[in-house]
């Protein structure tokens, strides 16, 4: 299987200022994880496309498995080191769909009503990836089963949980903590924890 270790790990400033070690991911969640039938199960990518597609369950695991190594940074303070996810790459969505060159920024839909948005050059970017393993088993119902994007560049309230849609914007929009006060982009080296930060 192909790995990835994300590049951010080799920063001298691997810890990001103001954030702390945690030995464990602690769950932070808008509500309770949603129950899920893998049979039923799409994974809809819409917007600035030139035809809208549905993934199943199949089709996911039908992409090159990769595993990825990656820090997760909290907003809330806590940093959790090497924490390792199986799943696929963003841009092998570019083989199933075509993106129309309208699209600079991703809003992601998740099936527990929560949204969150990137630019698209931080959604394509090489250890960004859709998971569906955490350190080898089914991602737990907590952490975002059965689909969850890893974004290791950004805080973590942008690798959400539940993924169910992928929609590209002409613009960049706030999703639901960007909506609420937390910042665009959400950079932990430059502490973009909020929208005057
Ligand atoms: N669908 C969904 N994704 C989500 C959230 C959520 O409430 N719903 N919370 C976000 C926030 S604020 C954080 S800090 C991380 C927490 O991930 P964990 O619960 O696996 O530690 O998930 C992010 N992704
Ligand atoms: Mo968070």
């Amino acid at each position: 299987m192909k790995k990835i270790v994300s590049p951010i790990i080799f920063r001298k400033d691997r810890l990001p200022p103001g954030q702390h070690w945690s030995r464990r991911l602690y769950i932070l969640s808008i509500s309770e994880p949603p129950d899920i039938d893998l049979n039923n199960y799409r994974l809809k990518i819409f917007g600035e496309v030139e035809k809208e597609v549905s993934l199943t369950w199949e089709d996911i695991l039908n992409f090159e498995p990769v595993e990825l190594i990656a820090d997760f940074h909290c907003v809330t303070r806590w940093s959790c080191p090497e924490v390792k996810w199986i799943g696929f790459q963003t841009k092998e969505l570019k083989n199933v769909v075509n993106i129309k060159n309208t699209a600079k920024a991703v809003m992601i839909h998740s099936l527990d009503g929560y949204t969150t948005n990137l630019p698209i050059e931080y959604f394509f970017d090489d250890d960004v990836i859709l998971a569906y393993k955490l350190f080898d088993n089914p991602i737990p119902p907590d952490n975002g089963y059965p689909l969850r994007l890893i974004v290791p560049k950004l805080y973590s309230w942008k690798s959400a949980k539940h993924v169910a849609g992928i929609e590209f914007l002409k613009e960049n929009k706030p999703g639901f903590w960007e909506q609420r006060g937390y910042h665009i982009l959400g950079d932990p080296w430059k502490e973009q924890r909020y929208s005057d930060d």
